[in-house]
């Protein structure tokens, strides 16, 4: 039997500025911290950057006819913050490029979702995340954003995965701007939290209709056996990963264990008053990425920078299960487990809907001479099981209001270059686009809202 998802559930893509717009300084655009790291010999694979990415810029009208020719109803976009500002100075040819996107996609019945910051910031903010001016700075950027496409755009997510602009980009090294520091980590954590619940506030006085939120990703550790040693690297793989940045916005405060293991790296003054009361100012609905679930067990001390600030002694064990081209494995059932996670301790209590913002693979992807790429028996499969999940969790009585595809086109997969091919929709090195299996498949899961056998 077919699945029914509810007449009212979104079905959409997502995309990010820096991943496939190109144009990098056109209109007076200065540099983001993206533009920079992509410099840095050795930062990215091949040494590529997202100079020319889709060239979703110059091509954005074809992008939106594609969308609506897939009969999906809404698309998550993200805003270059350094195209539409510099300093304090409107860039009116950036904001005139979003206000057109904006208008092309409402012409064609398609909502438009803006996400604020998916991780280009302007490289010239002295500091970056870890300066907290960064987080006044933000809610500038976004009122004036708001006041040119505020009369059209309804629903705004401040952030994309803070996780990654946070550790994996202060600590591990791996997205820019490619430091190594922890307590760098931390601080710019709490202040693109803070950024995130002043904004909710900002936008909240100019726009009460709005609908506002924050996109989390998460990726749940379960532990590989029940000894001490596992269930703690779990734990603590958990805090950093999955409770650090939704227990603050839905409880107003950081999760007390996490704070005990990080103690050594917490840098004094960081949380001022008024700060968690802040980010915790309630949002209309939580974006949920994921992914992949990761069994975890205790190993040697990680030498070097981690992502898993606490956790240096992680050590991933892989399962007899398939896996990605990013070696993440398939495991949808961790998605139906993480979204009653959610609904029972953060969103539920707080009554607010989730919607999955992101999810999709890389495969391995063999174009035919037509540039046609059959991915039926990966990508298909991947969004089908993905997609009985959320059923499933609607089921349980978790309110998922939508599911947006990661990813609408191939793009710049960031440290990974153009290698890793997320989309429904392939780009080949002319910038053509051809839709897969994938994108039929799911425009027409889009479509009827119905998942087939
Ligand atoms: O491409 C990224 C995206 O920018 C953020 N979420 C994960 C995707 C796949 O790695």
């Amino acid at each position: 039997m077919p699945l029914q998802f509810p007449g009212n559930f979104r079905f959409g893509s997502a995309t990010a500025a820096y991943q496939i717009e190109g144009a990098p300084h056109e209109g007076g655009k200065q540099d983001s911290i993206w533009d920079v790291f992509c410099r840095v010999p050795g930062a990215i694979v091949n040494g590529e950057s997202g100079d020319v990415a889709c060239d979703h810029y110059h091509r954005y009208e074809q992008d939106v006819a594609m969308m609506a020719g897939l009969g999906l109803d809404t698309y998550r976009f993200s805003v270059s913050w350094p195209r539409v500002l510099d300093g304090d100075r409107v860039l009116s040819e950036g904001m005139d490029f979003y206000s057109r996107l904006v208008d092309e996609l409402l012409g064609k019945g398609i909502r438009p979702w803006l996400t604020l910051y998916h991780w280009d910031l302007p490289a010239a903010l002295p500091g970056g995340w870890t300066n907290r001016d960064t987080a006044e700075k933000f809610v500038d950027y976004a009122l004036a954003l708001h006041e040119r496409l505020g009369d059209r755009v309804h629903t705004w997510t401040t952030l994309n995965e803070p996780w990654c602009s946070s550790f994996l980009s202060y600590a591990a090294g791996q997205h820019a701007p490619g430091g190594t520091d922890i307590a760098d980590s931390l601080r710019a954590a709490h202040h693109l939290l803070l950024a995130h619940g002043l904004t909710v506030q900002a936008l909240r006085e100019v726009a009460p209709q709005a609908e506002l939120g924050i996109t989390l990703n998460f990726t749940p550790a379960i532990a590989a056996s029940d000894t001490e040693a596992d269930l703690s690297v779990a734990r603590r793989v958990n805090g950093t990963a999955n409770r650090f940045f939704v227990e603050p916005i839905f409880t107003g405060h950081y999760p007390s264990d996490v704070l005990d293991d990080l103690a050594e790296y917490w840098p004094d003054d960081l949380v001022h008053e008024g700060d968690l009361a802040a980010i915790s100012t309630p949002i209309d609905l939580l974006g949920v990425n994921y992914y992949t679930t990761n069994v975890v067990r205790a190993g040697e001390i990680e030498a070097g920078p981690t992502p898993h600030v606490s956790a240096p002694d992680a050590v991933q064990v892989l399962r007899d299960l398939p896996l990605t081209e990013m070696g993440w494995e398939v495991h949808p059932e961790g998605l139906r487990d993480l979204l009653n996670w959610l609904h029972t301790h953060y969103t539920g209590p707080a009554g607010v809907p989730l919607v999955i913002t992101e999810n999709g693979a890389a495969f391995d992807d063999r174009p035919d001479a037509d540039g046609y790429v059959d991915d039926t028996a990966d990508r298909v499969d991947y969004l089908r099981r993905h997609l009985g999940a959320v059923h499933a969790a609607i089921d349980d009585g978790v309110p998922v209001q939508g599911y947006l595809v990661w990813s609408l086109m191939d793009n710049f997969e960031w440290a990974m270059g153009y290698a890793k091919r997320f989309g429904i929709v392939s780009v080949d090195q002319n910038l053509r686009r051809t839709p897969k299996a994938s994108a039929q498949w799911y425009g027409q899961v889009a479509r009827t809202h119905q998942l087939p056998d």
